[in-house]
């Protein structure tokens, strides 16, 4: 025991010998070699590895920092182009409501009645050749009616039926002839008038109108269909149906 323990202070005396001289080499103790150096150099591998994984941290992080505030951008950028859109629809909107308030806001004077967005005068007394009834409107700064527009024509028909409540059997001119090229139905603007239902009628269910050739070249709001459109010879009488 006394051996022992003699012996364990002086292996204690040496290691603090070697802890104050601080002169622990791997040439000096012999005896540790196999033990320190593997553990001197884990501890190099590990403290670079440290090093790397720190730098990749710091560089994930850094990475991970751009791209919230791309995001954050993004989210910007989205919100004000969404807010832009709004915008826009909102003005389209208000440019629509605008059009139409202002095609309500079409003002006639009398005798003219506002229909669909135009002026109309039936004269349902007057009695005219086709090229008569066209400078009966011309004394109004006004042409023989012309239309394109399913709307417009069922429009033009309710005012047509309104005026003609008693139904007489007046049949009606409106601006269109062929005239100048046989089947070639224009109006008096030089627009192509439309053709086919439901703007001409049929005449006793199955002759689609226009079909009597050269014999009649001006259009007619036949009263007998209904006032769908038919041909009829331009030296007949009607009443005008004026439009400006
Ligand atoms: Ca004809």
């Amino acid at each position: 025991m006394y051996i022992q323990a003699k012996q364990m202070a002086m292996l204690l005396l040496m290691i603090l010998l070697f802890l104050m001289t601080g002169q622990y080499s791997e040439a000096q103790d012999e005896p540790e070699e196999p033990i320190l150096p593997p553990l001197l150099l884990n501890c190099t591998q590990q403290g670079l590895t440290d090093f790397l994984l720190l730098r990749q941290e710091t560089q994930l992080s850094r990475i991970s920092a751009a791209e919230e505030a791309t995001t954050k951008l993004l989210e910007a950028t989205l919100e004000t182009l969404v807010q832009v859109r709004d915008s826009l629809n909102e003005m389209n909107a208000k440019m629509h409501g605008k059009t139409v308030k202002n095609l309500d806001e079409v003002v006639c004077h009398a005798p003219f009645t506002q229909v669909g967005g135009s002026c109309f005068l039936l004269a349902l007394q007057e009695k005219h050749t086709w090229a008569s009834a066209r400078q009966f409107c011309a004394g109004y700064g006004a042409e023989l009616a012309h239309f394109s527009d399913a709307n417009m024509f069922a429009a033009i028909l309710g005012y047509v039926n309104t005026i003609n409540f008693q139904k007489k059997a007046i049949n009606v001119w409106v601006g269109g002839t062929d005239e100048a090229v046989e089947d070639t139905w224009l109006w008096v603007t030089g627009e192509l008038m439309p053709r086919g239902p439901p703007f001409w009628g049929t005449y006793d269910g199955y002759a689609l109108q226009p079909n009597a050739g050269t014999s009649q070249n001006c259009a007619v709001l036949w009263q007998h269909d209904y006032y769908y459109m038919h041909d009829l010879p331009c030296t007949h009488k009607c009443a005008p149906l004026c439009q400006k």
